[in-house]
């Protein structure tokens, strides 16, 4: 009999599986085998920028309404901070670094959020383990342009800041022209120091790293219409802008003037069409012990994640492929050497967090991924109470016997056959995007956890089916996973529209 029903409703299910497919979006891929990409935190609305770990905690920017969001446990948590911030372009919250609990923040200060820019202003702040407080306004920058107001921020291996500022529309002696008085403009500068800047002929950025074990400096730079840049960064280092982008021709060589103390050099690598590089990152942990030599960086543009080889002294990159050692990827070739992901969205910031893992912000997607190693992502759908959130706080203990009997089918029956796992391990990233969320609110509100009963009830009926059926093949778990998602759909969609329409019928033809 139950068969019956279930191939009754199988035509059913053929039709909404393309509206039921993927709902939180596509996962990225990455090229290693021995490692996945797992949405580590979802939903952060506002265009994440940047990120930095403060202990095992993580603040998140908000460009657009100037808040620093917390991140706890791998769930999102309140404001700890909440800035007004102009927000047009590439303007609004836009660079965090770290020293101990000291937080340093640079964005648009605006008065109000959306308004008229104020300045461009780093701020120091001290985390208490709640919130961010005391501010101290460190640089007041004025030359705030909806463009090129760079913002990454990073701290060295001697606890220096460095902050990294586009050239916001000016044309002076820090772009490479013969006149124009130094305003902060197209550097690299130490926030604990007053100048002389570390840097500068930089026209925008969006990424900087330190090496851990040489201490060097590498950026990120966007190009105009051609050549991106990925830079190592000594001090005084003259990047070339705006007269040099990408590695420089003898003409343009001959045409820079120059900056007194500063020393021209070509970019480690550059993309003659234009990816928009962003974060750029240096990985030095035990699980990441593989890549220890290279150096990670994100896009914008195509939500790829590329991996570089260093030389042994750790100054230069090495290829493989022929076409990159003139250290261009030119127009006709591939990106495939050097692509090591791909469907990260708009990548804003790279971080390995004290878990030792790497964590990708995108802006794109709301999204903080995590790159864990494969033996990890199997122990979490097995090992750890996947499933199970939600109706634990809905009967109040993980003893209790509702919540067991979700578990036991769960190991029992449904992890126990290949394609039962592969349910569950597409159904636990689905589950977790909203899970948490739904658990908190029934902790906090009595009323919604009645409510969340009373509605799952029907569902844990439907699942007491399978105690009394025998599966011990593939199919039969294809065929009883199937009907038992069809009964609910059923149950919470169907008939709710069954009975609506039946009273849109009744009161039509009153
Ligand atoms: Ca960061
Ligand atoms: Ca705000
Ligand atoms: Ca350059
Ligand atoms: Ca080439």
């Amino acid at each position: 009999m139950l068969k019956i029903i279930l191939l009754l409703l199988c035509p059913f299910f053929l039709f909404t599986g393309s509206v039921l497919g993927d709902p939180v979006g596509s996962v990225p891929t990455i090229k290693d085998q021995n490692f996945v990409i797992e949405r580590y935190v979802t939903g952060i609305e506002n265009s994440p920028t940047t990120m930095a770990f403060v202990g095992n905690d993580i603040l998140v920017l908000q460009k657009h309404d100037g808040k620093v969001r917390l991140i706890r446990d791998g769930h999102i948590d309140k404001a700890v901070l909440d800035v007004s911030v102009t927000n047009i372009g590439e303007q609004g919250m836009l660079g965090i670094a770290t020293v101990d609990s000291t937080v340093y923040l640079y964005f648009t200060e605006s008065t109000s959020d959306g308004g008229e820019p104020i300045a461009k202003r780093v701020y120091k702040y001290e985390w208490n383990g709640n919130e961010l407080v005391n501010p101290v306004l460190l640089r007041d920058l004025p030359q705030t342009r909806p463009y090129h107001n760079g913002g990454a921020m990073v701290t060295g291996l001697d606890d220096s800041v460095y902050l990294i500022l586009g050239d916001a529309g000016r044309y002076g002696k820090l772009q490479n022209h013969k006149t124009g008085e130094p305003d902060d403009t197209s550097v690299i500068m130490r926030i604990d120091k007053e100048k002389p800047y570390y840097a500068m002929g930089i026209r925008n950025s969006f990424g900087l790293a330190v090496d851990p074990v040489t201490g060097n400096l590498w950026d990120t730079e966007n190009g105009d219409d051609d050549f991106d840049e990925i830079n190592l960064v000594m001090p005084y280092f003259n990047s070339g802008w705006e007269v040099i982008m990408g590695p420089a021709t003898q003409d343009e060589f001959s045409l820079l003037p120059g900056y007194e103390g500063y020393v021209y050099s070509d970019p480690e690598f550059s993309w003659q069409k234009p990816v928009a590089p962003t974060a750029i990152t240096f990985v030095n942990s035990e699980p990441l012990a593989k890549f220890q030599n290279s150096v990670f960086v994100g896009d914008c543009i195509y939500g790829n994640l590329y991996k570089f080889a260093l030389n042994s002294d750790r100054t230069e990159f090495v290829f493989t492929n022929p076409e990159l050692q003139d250290k261009v990827v030119n127009m006709d070739e591939s990106l495939d050497d050097i692509i090591f992901g791909t469907d990260f969205g708009c990548i804003t910031d790279l971080e390995v967090g004290p878990d030792e893992l790497l964590y990708i912000v995108s802006l794109s997607e709301g999204t903080i991924f995590r790159m864990i190693p494969q033996s990890m992502a199997t122990t979490s759908t097995t090992e750890e109470d996947g499933g199970c959130l939600i109706a634990t706080a809905t009967f109040g203990s993980e003893l209790a016997p509702q919540v067991q009997f979700l578990r036991e089918i769960r190991d029992n029956t449904v992890l126990s056959t290949v394609s039962g796992t592969s349910f569950m391990t597409a159904f636990n990233s689905f589950y977790y995007s909203f899970s948490p969320a739904v658990a908190d609110l029934e902790r906090q509100n009595p009323m919604f956890k009645e409510t969340v009963k009373i509605v799952i009830s029907p569902l844990l009926s439907s699942l007491s089916l399978l105690q009394y059926v025998d599966i011990d093949s593939e199919s039969e778990m294809l065929v009883y996973g199937a009907g038992i998602i069809l009964l609910n759909i059923g149950m919470y969609f169907v008939m709710p529209l069954v009975v609506i329409s039946k009273l849109k019928k009744k009161i039509n033809k009153k």
